[in-house]
């Protein structure tokens, strides 16, 4: 096949770091190339230069190609800046060099559009200055980018600090907020992490169009405001669920023996618990959900990363645990379950695991990706939220589409073994979680409907991509 730039129309990508926003967007970009006959380049952030990104990048097709940014001096950014203050920060002191690489990508391809995700819409002024288009990807839902849009408003209404509000956040065709489940970079108005989303809020209005990773069957209510036209707000386009077909080979070869386990359990038999790319639990409830686990005498494969009391993302950049984790597991522990237990270090197979027929529900930090990973393969979920947007993923979850049970926390903050142990017991054999099975074997069906030719999704990419090829 001809990738040659002067054949066909460029788009350039910029992924802020993170496997759970780089994922999809690959997805998006296979999608551009095979079917709308477009070539990639993405452009990376220094932070993102570690193996697992390498790798990843490096198994994409032809078509998709891949440049670094350099990297930014941070060293006044405070020990303590959250995930999203770090990202913001990056984003901005690397405008200079994003400038001199879509230059570059101007004149050595046919460069149209320049897609940004949710952190990086700063990028617009440069794509509109170079006369390109300038569209944003939203890696999670309707309801974050609902969120989103709301937010100058919000911040305008609302006095208090969220999670003291009495009244859940009533977002438009949304299932109601609960205060102290609202994103997590907006608890604190003071922290500067909040100062960044209200800024990056405001620059959402300004793209031309913005791409979403979700269907309407999921979050319909959302779906259907947001696909509505609305004066001063840009068209938006669910073009999900874009998931990644396999994991990442090296992933799927180093943990094999995770496969080979499952194939030996009986069918919907086992919980698979992971907390996506880089969560972290504390010392003292990984104790707890080890114990849970163990007392509910169903089957699992756990996921365990090295404990962090401090941050619950403390993995994010990296996937690995920097010790080796089963050392934080109980005494005891693995010997004890071994019949009915796997464990696995840092990084499982997730695609593959969820996919087996062993494997019968998925206890889930509620990222987004595992979300639709979940939906995809119709395995209903335990939903134990830890940073970002998880908690109202997690609300809609429960709420609106009834795919998840959700633990409740004692007063400390920690889910206790005994309630771990209730909402397995209940996800696996209650009449609860055979009425979220059903649910979500629902949802896995409009998923495939929304993605095949003349469903929702598939519509609305062809729309964007008729777009950014009208003047080439
Ligand atoms: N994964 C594996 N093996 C593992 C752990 C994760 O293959 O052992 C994969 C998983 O299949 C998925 C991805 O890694 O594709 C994880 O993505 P996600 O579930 O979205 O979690 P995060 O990496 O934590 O995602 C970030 C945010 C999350 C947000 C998401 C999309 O933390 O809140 O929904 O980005 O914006």
């Amino acid at each position: 096949m001809d990738f040659a730039g002067a054949h066909r129309p460029h788009i350039a990508v910029l992924p802020t770091p993170g496997m759970g926003h780089l994922f999809p967007l690959a997805e998006l970009a296979k999608l551009l190339v095979s079917r709308h006959h477009f070539t990639v380049t993405f452009i990376t952030f220094a932070a993102a230069d570690n193996r697992a990104t390498k790798n990843f990048l490096s198994t994409l097709p032809a078509g998709i190609t891949s440049v670094s940014l350099p990297p930014v001096p941070l060293d006044d950014v405070p020990e303590d800046a959250t995930i999203e203050t770090r990202m913001s920060i990056v984003t901005v002191r690397s405008l200079p060099a994003l400038r001199s690489i879509l230059i570059d990508l101007r004149s050595s391809t046919n460069l149209v559009a320049f897609l940004a995700d949710f952190f990086a819409a700063d990028g617009f002024e440069i794509a509109r200055e170079l006369g390109i288009f300038y569209y944003m990807f939203v890696p999670t839902n309707l309801q974050f980018l609902t969120l989103m849009l709301e937010l100058p408003a919000l911040d305008a209404a609302v006095k208090c600090p969220f999670p003291e509000l009495e009244n859940p956040v009533r977002l438009p065709g949304c299932p109601p907020i609960p205060g102290p489940d609202i994103l997590t970079p907006l608890r604190d108005r003071s922290n500067d992490c909040y100062k960044w989303m209200l800024h990056h809020a405001r620059l959402y209005r300004q793209a031309q169009g913005i791409l979403v990773n979700s269907f309407s069957a999921i979050e319909p209510g959302a779906a259907k405001l947001l696909t509505a036209e609305e004066e001063g707000r840009p068209p938006v386009y669910p073009v999900g669920p874009l998931i990644q077909s396999r994991s990442a080979a090296t992933a799927v070869a180093s943990a094999a023996p995770c496969l080979k386990w499952l194939d030996e359990q009986p069918r919907g038999s086992v919980l698979f618990v992971s907390f996506g790319s880089g969560g972290t639990l504390t010392r003292m409830q990984l104790g707890e959900l080890a114990l849970g686990l163990e007392s509910s005498k169903h089957r699992f494969l756990l996921v365990v990363r090295s404990p962090s009391d401090k941050d619950s993302s403390s993995t994010y950049f990296t996937a690995h645990s920097k010790e080796d984790p089963l050392s934080y597991l109980p005494g005891g522990f693995l010997r004890r379950t071994k019949d009915v237990g796997f464990v696995v270090p840092s990084w499982a197979p997730q695609v593959e695991v969820l996919a087996h027929p062993a494997t019968g529900g998925f206890l889930s930090h509620c990222g987004w990706n595992s979300t639709l990973e979940s939906v995809k393969q119709g395995v209903p979920m335990i939903a134990w939220p830890l940073f970002a947007e998880q908690t109202m993923n997690a609300v809609m979850l429960v709420e609106e589409a009834k795919i998840a049970i959700r633990p409740k926390a004692g007063e400390d903050g920690v889910f206790d073994r005994e309630e771990i142990a209730r909402v397995v017991g209940e996800l696996m054999e209650g009449e609860q979680g055979k009425a979220m099975r059903n649910r979500v074997k629902g949802l896995k069906e409009a998923a495939e409907a929304a993605l095949s030719e003349g469903g929702s999704s598939y519509t609305k990419l062809n729309e964007v991509a008729a777009e950014w090829r009208k003047d080439f």
